[in-house]
């Protein structure tokens, strides 16, 4: 095949360390920048299939999202904007660790086992995020993909968020909007005024203002660059911005979710609602600092309460009969399961961790509201749930009640992005939820309190001996250590833990939960022990 000449030539530019063996983890490849170079190009490769393959726009994103500075890392995103499929994560694999002189043939036994047509045209949408290693990396992706005649469309610095947001609008012939970044502020920002045009907006409860952690990394340049649309309506206060700091480094919300505690480099005052992106801007928490100066933290958890409780109302109120579920994993908090089961009524599914799990499992009902407890999470909506709403709300004979909820739904379907999660949005939609219903964060934190937990890491020698059931929360392998985690669990009072193997570091996660900190942290220490 003549494209595989220039394969050739190419790969030689962007050669493999011998014997280097990477993984297709949770979210992509992810590991220090340097030993990256090969892996993009043979990732442009493969999005260039796939995109033959699927006959539609690919996406592939530069990031190592919440890792630190040092790291790099690349996401393939599929053609609605979802993660690639688990066969093709296969296939990265296989292609990231094919030995030089094996490379044609990994590329070959792919095409063959897909069937691809190598005549179809082929299109991969690039994007990076402000890492220094980011920009040589994306140009090796955007050579893999030239050298197998693809075309490539590289949108330079995007939130991950963004990206899939552009290659859904593009495989949608833009009926999810334009495959632009305006696009996408226009978009957000607009159905973000819709929302908060309500008479009750943040002026009559005196919280306009919200400070906003941007982890140095790309999501605070996306937020200065949204500011212009959102017409003063909201007024952020970004820290974190990158003209100082370091990308990660004792900031961004997987650091604020994990310490507990704030992020340095802010300006924090009593009461007043803060929140953080991680690296990439596909993830989100927020908090704030009481009067005493006590640090209280608003996770994946909270808001996903927040969004399914005023969803649930408006639904009510418009008279519409959709079934709404709330997906979590093992690390939800259990008085947030309780308090969505017992009190909201809602269904709630457990799975396993990582987004494309959670997607996958929202997918199933009208609306799906899914969230990781350290912040990833969206809201999908079937798309005849979106019908319903959209004929609801231009329907011009039904009551005032139900008009007003129509259009609220109609407008947070807009603020939505579906494709993932994605800290820009999920802002906008809770910023919009707490002025629509005059709500202070005070107020938002009381709905249910969280149990005290712990989370810690146990570097052991082969993570892998691990081995999980019931979506993480039990483990079948290596033997009698479920029995060993039962029996630690029976000494605390509304105790909870579990064990896991890490998908993106090579360690293993313990998970703790009970009545007090303090006996949170002994249990954490104690399967710790018991995990070594
Ligand atoms: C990745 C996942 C995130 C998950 C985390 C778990 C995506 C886009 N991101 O960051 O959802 O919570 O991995 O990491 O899927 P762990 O396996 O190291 O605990």
């Amino acid at each position: 095949m003549p494209q595989f000449k220039e394969v050739s030539k190419q790969s030689g530019l962007h050669p493999k360390p011998a014997g280097l063996v990477l993984q297709y983890g949770t979210a992509g490849f992810r590991t220090n920048a340097k030993q990256l170079d090969h892996i993009m190009f043979r990732m442009g490769l493969l999005a260039t299939l796939r995109s033959k393959k699927t006959k539609a726009t690919i996406g592939v994103m530069v990031t190592a999202s919440h890792n630190p500075e040092e790291d790099n890392g690349v996401k393939l995103v599929d053609p609605m904007g979802e993660m690639v499929t688990p066969t093709w994560e296969g296939y990265a694999t296989q292609l990231a660790n094919a030995e030089q002189e094996d490379l044609l043939a990994a590329l070959q036994d792919i095409i063959k086992k897909e069937a691809i047509n190598m005549s179809q045209e082929a299109n991969v949408f690039v994007g990076k995020d402000t890492r220094s290693s980011s920009a040589s990396l994306s140009q090796a992706v955007l050579d893999g993909v030239s050298a197998l005649g693809g075309h490539s469309k590289d949108y330079g610095l995007v939130t991950t968020p963004q990206l899939h947001y552009m290659v859904c609008c593009q495989n949608t012939q833009c009926k999810y909007g334009e495959a632009t970044v305006e696009g996408y502020y226009k978009k957000l920002c607009q159905a973000f005024i819709q929302l908060t045009k309500n008479p009750c907006t943040f002026y009559c409860v005196g919280v306009d203002h919200l400070t906003v952690d941007g982890a140095n990394g790309i999501g605070a340049l996306k937020v200065r660059e949204m500011e212009s649309h959102l017409k003063r309506e909201l007024h952020i206060s970004l820290f974190n911005d990158g003209s100082k700091g370091k990308l990660n480094h004792q900031c961004g919300a997987d650091f604020v979710k994990v310490q507990q505690k704030p992020p340095t480099g802010i300006k924090m005052n009593p009461g007043e609602r803060c929140c953080s992106f991680d690296g990439d801007a596909d993830r989100i928490v927020y908090y704030y600092a009481d009067s005493e100066g006590q640090f209280h933290l608003l996770d994946g958890d909270k808001i996903a309460t927040l969004i399914s409780t005023f969803l649930k109302e408006l639904l009510t109120q418009a008279g519409l009969d959709l079934e709404i579920a709330v997906v979590q994993t093992a690390y939800a908090n259990g008085s947030s399961t309780n308090y969505l089961e017992d009190t909201m009524k809602v269904i709630v599914r457990c799975t396993k961790t990582g987004v494309k799990h959670l997607h996958h499992a929202a997918q199933e009902f009208d609306i799906g509201v899914y969230f990781e407890a350290n912040g990833h999470g969206t809201v999908l909506f079937s798309k005849a749930a979106e019908e319903k709403i959209q004929r609801l709300a231009e329907n011009s004979s039904i009551n005032d009640e139900r008009k007003r909820a129509a259009l609220l739904l109609q407008n947070t379907v807009n603020v939505i992005n579906q494709t993932v999660g994605d800290a820009i949005s999920d802002m906008l939609l809770i910023e919009a939820i707490l002025a629509i219903k005059g709500m202070t964060i005070q107020q938002w934190d009381a709905i249910y309190s969280d149990l005290p937990n712990r989370q810690l890491k146990v570097k052991v020698s082969d993570r892998r001996v691990i081995d999980t059931t019931d979506a993480e929360r039990r483990a079948v392998s290596p033997a009698g250590l479920q029995e060993a985690i039962d029996s630690l669990v029976k000494n605390y009072r509304e105790a909870r833990s579990f064990v896991r193997p890490s998908g993106t570091e090579d360690v293993v996660r313990v998970y703790a939960e009970a009545e007090t900190q303090e006996s949170a942290d002994a249990l954490a220490h104690d399967v710790s022990l018991a995990v070594y």
